[in-house]
């Protein structure tokens, strides 16, 4: 009767590959692009029928990817929110039809019921890893610290900024004179290191470059050469990612410490997505994934081969 005609439409649907929307920023940097790869390959190895929507990191894209996968009835969402605020709707309309979303790296500021789970690292933790390690690095020494801030109102661009404070706290030798956003692009990275160089004396008067991304790093040590200063020695460069550029970049010396953040976010995502979908089984708000310095005494070139053929 219909009840074994529904049971047996529920046991295919279950064992019937899922169909998952992923909104994602865009393809900004190395990491974002690695990200990107091993989503994919995750998905394929899961028998998932992924879409996937590139933003072009613009939020109105991702909202407009987000309705549409609703629209489709898609079994769940995978986004990684380009800024932290002005989800509330869209995700009101994911919990209407009753979507499970999962945030990917960055986090929102909507309420937690309004998604299933958030899988990142430690933003705040990053930043604090890069401050404590100029630090060290410069002891009492004065230093005059220029900061290349990633996305205006993402998660990582606040919490890295905080943490990074938080490291130089208490070390009144350090300040931060400059600071302005770089997009997490190279491109901007160069153009506001360029901006920095010219308004700080040539860059006579920068002692070190935080940014909050190896590819704005990448950019900046450009910029850096093309002033006729050694990056690494003239001006120490520290970031957060460990692409492999950013190895290679320490193993010429032009570099001297990075923050790896892993790119495979999607792994953890789907596994808490199919314990909650098979077994109803909620996950924690928070799956935090796990944050490692990288130093110029790190091997850069072997890192560098390890890394390069992973997606980036
Ligand atoms: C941080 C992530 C950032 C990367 C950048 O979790 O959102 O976005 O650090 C990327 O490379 O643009």
């Amino acid at each position: 009767g219909a009840s074994l005609l529904a049971s047996v439409s529920l046991l295919s649907s279950a064992a019937m590959a899922q169909t998952i929307g992923f909104s994602q920023i865009g393809s900004e940097s190395g990491w974002r692009a690695a990200e990107t790869t091993l989503t994919k390959m995750e998905a394929e190895k899961r028998g998932i029928d992924l879409k996937f929507a590139d933003a072009q990191q613009k939020q109105e894209n991702q909202i407009k990817a987000l309705r549409s996968f609703i629209a489709q009835g898609v079994d769940a969402i995978l986004i990684a929110p380009v800024v932290a605020t002005g989800w509330d709707a869209v995700l009101e309309e994911a919990k209407e039809a009753e979507i499970p979303v999962i945030l990917l790296d960055r986090q929102v500021d909507s309420k937690d019921d309004l998604y299933l789970t958030a899988v990142g690292s430690d933003l705040e933790l990053e930043g604090k890893v890069a401050g404590e390690w100029l630090a060290k690095d410069v002891g009492d020494k004065p230093c005059n610290v220029v900061e290349l801030q990633g996305t205006t109102g993402s998660s990582p661009a606040i919490k890295r900024k905080a943490g990074f404070e938080q490291g130089i706290a208490g070390h009144d030798n350090i300040k931060i004179t400059r600071s302005q956003t770089g997009d997490f692009t190279r491109a901007k990275g160069k153009e506001v290191m360029e901006s920095f160089l010219k308004a700080e004396g040539g860059g006579k008067n920068i002692c070190a470059l935080y940014a909050h991304n190896d590819d704005m790093a990448v950019g900046a040590i450009q910029a850096i050469k093309e002033a006729g200063l050694k990056p690494g020695t003239d001006i120490k460069v520290v970031s957060i990612d460990a692409v492999p550029d950013i190895f290679q970049a320490m193993a010429a010396g032009e570099a001297n410490a990075t923050v790896e953040l892993t790119p495979n976010m999607a792994g953890p995502a789907f596994d808490a997505l199919k314990a909650y979908m098979d077994d109803k089984k909620e996950p924690p708000k928070f799956i935090q994934t796990e944050s490692k310095l990288y130093t110029q005494a790190d091997d850069p070139k072997a890192v560098y081969e390890q890394k390069k053929g992973l997606g980036y």
